[in-house]
């Protein structure tokens, strides 16, 4: 009975010290997710000038200003928003016989310090199947970072003719 009473003084001990140790590794896990993101810097962006132009058809982009505040080369990888079925990251170049044409990105990387312009021609990020805009109205798009926090961009509904260079 005796040496019963021990085993299972060891068993819950045992427990105990299971669940203590569960909660270590809970916590280290915790300090070491802060950590890696302290590692990775002071990665953060400013967006300046954000436009969408009232679309012509079903489509549309975003236009802005994308500087990297911080101090690592970081990438938009993504952006959101509820305006429109879709949305693509995009950059319009011409190719060898002249012609315009778009092609999804994966990233746009961004230097400490860059800005990098989302422009009729360039960059943009483009909404697809947009609900019908208002000139005037706010759009907001969230822009997804690889390592900065997401961003909220409250984009401003432009005519073309505001966006024409
Ligand atoms: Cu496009």
């Amino acid at each position: 009975m005796q040496k019963l009473n021990i085993g299972n003084a060891n068993l819950e001990m045992l427990g105990k010290s299971v669940a203590v140790l569960a909660a270590l590794v809970l916590l280290m896990a915790a300090v070491s997710a802060c950590g890696s993101s302290d590692e990775s810097g002071e990665t953060t962006f400013s967006v300046t000038n954000a436009v969408v132009p009232v679309a012509a058809g079903a489509n549309t982009a975003l236009y802005f200003e994308l500087t990297n505040t911080g101090s690592k080369t970081d990438s938009l990888i993504e952006a959101r928003t509820d305006v429109a079925k879709e949305v693509e990251i995009h950059q319009s170049s011409q190719d060898s016989s002249g012609m315009m044409k778009m092609q999804e990105q994966d990233e746009v990387k961004v230097d400490p310090g860059e800005t990098v312009d989302f422009e009729p021609g360039g960059y943009h990020i483009m909404l697809l199947e947009a609900d019908e805009l208002t000139e005037g109205d706010t759009v907001e798009v969230e822009l997804l970072f690889k390592n900065s926090p997401a961003l909220t961009v409250e984009a401003t509904v432009v005519t073309y003719a505001d966006v024409a260079h």
